[in-house]
């Protein structure tokens, strides 16, 4: 009944990946988390989340990095999971020029 608890790291951070659909968020998180990337990954449904941990002054530090759908139709979803987040990735295409130049 000691009520020990074991933490393998100091710090947890939750951090949320934004943006519009198609822009790469899956694969940053992928490639960074399991230095993967795919050329045709599937479009995520609502909300997946991955972990890394890092060493830093001697610390562990968990990254915990929620990777939400950028489709419109999950929008009301992932916004639920900004909560609790400490930082957020906004992830865009800058090849993608949506607009306006008049
Ligand atoms: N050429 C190139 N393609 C990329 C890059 N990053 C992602 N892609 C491709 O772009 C497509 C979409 O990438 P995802 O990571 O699934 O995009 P996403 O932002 O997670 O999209 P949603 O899950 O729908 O919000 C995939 O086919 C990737 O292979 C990149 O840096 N360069
Ligand atoms: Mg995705």
């Amino acid at each position: 009944m000691g009520g020990r608890v074991d933490h393998e790291y100091s710090y947890l951070f939750k951090m949320v990946l934004i943006g519009d659909s198609g822009v790469g968020k899956s694969n940053i998180l992928s490639r960074f988390t399991r230095n993967h990337f795919s050329l045709d990954s599937k479009s995520t449904i609502g909300v997946e989340f991955a972990t890394k941990s890092l060493q830093m002054e001697g610390k562990t530090i968990k990254a915990q990095i929620w990777d939400t759908a950028g489709q419109e139709r999950y929008r009301a979803i992932t916004s639920a999971y900004y909560r609790g987040a400490v930082g957020a990735l906004l992830v865009y295409d800058i090849t993608k020029r949506a607009c306006c130049s008049a």
